[in-house]
Parts: C-alpha cells; sequence; structure tokens
C-alpha cells in the first residue's frame, strides 16, 4: 500500500480520504478551510454523512488519515474539489486550476494525479495537463492523469462509493490503467477505464439525461394544463410501456448536479447543444409557473404557507432551490409569506421560519415545494380549524389527504383552477 494524497474535504473528498485510509493506505486530507483541518485531526467531521463521522474517528485513531492546510509527496494525488458556475453559468475552474498548482512542488516521477471534480469536457486536457506540462513533466509518462468523477448520492456516500460503477477516464491508457490501479483497493463495482474526455462528458450526461427527462415532464404538465388532462395520469400509463420511463414533474429542479452540470456542455457547444438548453429553460421556468398558478387559487393577496425550502426531499441543501425561487417571486408580488421547513435551520435562510402551526395560522393557502417525509401526512383537523381557507397546492404530488372538505391541487388537476377559487374574507 502507498500514499495518498486527497486535496479537497468536502462531501466527496472526505469520504473518499477516509474509503482509502480504510483500506490501508496513508492518507492525508487537505484542505484551505483550517476548522475543517483541525476537527479532523481530532477525528471529528464538519460535514453530514450516513456512517463517516464513525469512519473518520477509526481511521484518525488508527493513524491512517491526518488532514492538513498543504500537500505532501505521495504516490497518487486525488483532486476533489468544487467547480462552481459563474453567474453566466460557465464553469469556474479557478478551484482545480489552484489544487493543481498546489501539487506542483510535491510531484515525483510515477505519481498518478485523478480529478475526481465534475469538470466541463476536454479540461483535463486543455487545463490540467497544462498546468503540470509546465512544470517539466511529460504527462502520461512521467506522470500518469486520470479524470475519474464520482456519481454518488448524499446519505449513501459510503455505499455508493464502494458498490458503483466507476469511470476511470485517462489521458492516455497507461494512465486510465494507474488510476483503475487505485480504485481498485476498495471498489467492488466494475471500473471501466476510457479517455478522460469520454469520462467528462459521461459524467455530465448522466446528470443531463435526467434533467431533459424531467423537462419534458414538466412541458407534459404546462400542456396538460391547457388542455385540461391529468398529467400524472398520462405519466403513469405512458410508463406501463416496458421502454418509458417519464419523470416527475414539479416546481424546477435543483441542486448542484442537474441544475449545473447541463452548462458545462453548453458552454463547450452552444450550437450543438438547443435540447439541453431549452431543458434547462423550461425546469427554470417551472417557479414561475407555480407562482401563476398561485394567483389563480387566491388572487393578488393572502397569506402563503410554504411547505418545503430545499431542492429536494428530506435533505437540508437549499443550494439552486427551485423552492427559493418560488418564495423570492411570490415575496415580489406582496403575498404574506409563512415558511414551513423541518429540515431546514434557522441560520441556513435569510427570511424567518415558522411551525407548521405557525405557518398554517390564517394561511390561505398550503404550497407544497419539497417532498419531505414529515409532509405526506398532514394534520388535517389542524388545517381546517386554523387555516382561513383550507386549499393546498402540492407541486410534488406527495400529500395524502383525506378529507373531502379540503381543496387539493396537484399537477394532475391545475386545469380545474379557475380564475380565482377563493373569495377573500
Ligand atoms: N426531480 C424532479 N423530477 C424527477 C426527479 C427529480 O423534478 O422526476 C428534481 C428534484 O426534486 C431535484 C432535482 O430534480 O430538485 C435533482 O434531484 P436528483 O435526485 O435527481 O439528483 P441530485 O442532484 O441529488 O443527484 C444527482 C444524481 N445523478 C443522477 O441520478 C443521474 C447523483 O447520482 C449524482 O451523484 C449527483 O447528481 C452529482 O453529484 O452529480
Amino acid at each position: 500500500m502507498g500514499k495518498i494524497c486527497v486535496v479537497g474535504l468536502g462531501y466527496i473528498g472526505l469520504p473518499t480520504a477516509a474509503m482509502f485510509a480504510k483500506s490501508g493506505f496513508e492518507v492525508v486530507g487537505v484542505d484551505i478551510n483550517d476548522k475543517a483541518v483541525n476537527l479532523l485531526n481530532q477525528g471529528k467531521i464538519h460535514i453530514e454523512e450516513v456512517g463517516l463521522g464513525q469512519l473518520v474517528k477509526k481511521v484518525v485513531e488508527d493513524g491512517r488519515l491526518k488532514s492538513s492546510l498543504s500537500p505532501e509527496v505521495a504516490d497518487c494525488f486525488i483532486i476533489a474539489v468544487p467547480t462552481p458556475n459563474y453567474p453566466d453559468h460557465t464553469a469556474n475552474l479557478e478551484y482545480v486550476k489552484s489544487a493543481t498548482e498546489s501539487l506542483l512542488p510535491y510531484l515525483k516521477k510515477g505519481n498518478v494525479v485523478i480529478v475526481e471534480s465534475t469538470i466541463p469536457p476536454r479540461t483535463i486536457d486543455d487545463v490540467v495537463a497544462p498546468i503540470i506540462q509546465a512544470e517539466g513533466w511529460k504527462v502520461g509518462e512521467e506522470i500518469y492523469l486520470a479524470h475519474c468523477p464520482e456519481r454518488v448520492l448524499p446519505g449513501k456516500i459510503l455505499i455508493e462509493l464502494v458498490e458503483n460503477t466507476r469511470i476511470v477516464g485517462g489521458i492516455n491508457e497507461i494512465s486510465a490503467i494507474k488510476a483503475a490501479e487505485v480504485y481498485g483497493s476498495f471498489v467492488t463495482g466494475d471500473i471501466i477505464k476510457t479517455s478522460a474526455v469520454t469520462a467528462e462528458m459521461s459524467k455530465l450526461m448522466e446528470n443531463t439525461y435526467r434533467d431533459v427527462n424531467i423537462a419534458l415532464a414538466n412541458e407534459l404538465a404546462k400542456i396538460s394544463d391547457k388542455l385540461g388532462i391529468n398529467a400524472l395520469e398520462v405519466i403513469q400509463l405512458a410508463n406501463r410501456h416496458p421502454r418509458v420511463n417519464i419523470h416527475q414533474p414539479g416546481p424546477g429542479v435543483g441542486g448542484h448536479c442537474l441544475a449545473v452540470d447541463p452548462y458545462f456542455i453548453i458552454e463547450k457547444a452552444p450550437e450543438e447543444s438547443p435540447l439541453i438548453t431549452n431543458a434547462r429553460r423550461i425546469n427554470n421556468s417551472m417557479p414561475e409557473f407555480v407562482v401563476e398558478h398561485v394567483e389563480k387559487i387566491v388572487g393578488k393577496s393572502g397569506k402563503i404557507a410554504i411547505f418545503g425550502l430545499t431542492y429536494k426531499g428530506n435533505i437540508d441543501d437549499i443550494r439552486e432551490s427551485p423552492a427559493m425561487d418560488a418564495v423570492c417571486l411570490l415575496q415580489e408580488k406582496g403575498y404574506e409569506l409563512s415558511l414551513y421547513d423541518p429540515h431546514v435551520k434557522q441560520d441556513q435562510v435569510g427570511f424567518t421560519l415558522s411551525t407548521f402551526d405557525e405557518a398554517i395560522d390564517q394561511a390561505d393557502l398550503i404550497l407544497v415545494l419539497t417532498d419531505h417525509n414529515e409532509f405526506k401526512g398532514l394534520d388535517e383537523v389542524k388545517i381546517h380549524t386554523k387555516m382561513r381557507h383550507s386549499v393546498i397546492f402540492d407541486t410534488k404530488n406527495h400529500v395524502k389527504i383525506n378529507s373531502e372538505s379540503i381543496k387539493y391541487y396537484n399537477y394532475g388537476n391545475l386545469f380545474k383552477m379557475g380564475k380565482r377559487h377563493i373569495e377573500l374574507v
């Protein structure tokens, strides 16, 4: 076993570092966040992930994982830093570049350098390799370079890191072989070797596939609203075909993957990607679509209880959340809003959060924007007694309502909304 240096100790880098340590490597984790580094050296973690706390504690106590503000000489370097996007949606590669530069003083012949960060196609060839070459190294001969994207789901990271198929894209064949050997230490899923650019593109296309399919479902919701069709029933029926899988419509697409990655393709080939571009437009238009329907229900003013702010159910992540966009639009229009999200902490948002009781008190509408488990069965008696109007608009088709006197809308019956369903009191 050798030594691995992991640069970037976030949601991907830290679990990856810990898994390598568990499988016998000596691992040094590097981050610019000194608080995170100090915590880790005490065997504690700065992020939430199932099972990660125990694992890190063990490998730190065993002396196999330590953390530092700067890299060290190692056999393999893994870069797992964020790739945020600029306001025009193009990829900001500054962290990837500076992480690569930070390794240069420590590189030695035979090292393997792996980039796990999500990057636009050709970044390994056009951005990362030239930085290493400029130091005088022959990339692919003296230093092996590869892109190995991650594809794990938060909450299941430690399991998926081991079991998922891993794509290993080398700048040349020998680089792919060397990088695949590294992952072979703990990955039980298939490890598939390819070129760096193919690996870059396949990672982006996984999330783009999902984004485009969700856009199709959202477009169906809009069409069905116009034509008086139950979109949810259409999806159910069409999906009985053995080769059809229409996704679910909703208030839009959020998170740091689906709402970001397709733009990395668009920036490289804008003329050739009208479908991907339009899918992004459609999904981005959904908060506005939701707000138009809120207006149809409550009219120009009223109190709206927002249920759910995160980008998807049962997590605490509000990055790129369409729910937050809908909240801003409703606020601009002057509605009184109360926000209820049992997974979000007050310091995460600039708005005041409410309890369930406070949120529904004298509300004219419950607007469900996230499918948290807590929203599945709501207290119908309280809805009756506390709300001014017992109406729910469930953009995730998630809430189960039994009482017939609660008016319930989802994307299956939008067309039943009249111009105005509630008389103002
Ligand atoms: N959504 C819908 N309709 C659907 C499915 C999802 O509107 O039918 C929405 C969700 O509400 C959410 C957004 O899409 O706002 C994204 O959620 P998600 O669960 O599809 O994906 P992420 O962003 O949490 O994680 C994805 C995963 N990629 C795929 O499933 C192809 C994950 O495996 C990747 O590791 C992750 O992106 C990543 O890091 O790239």
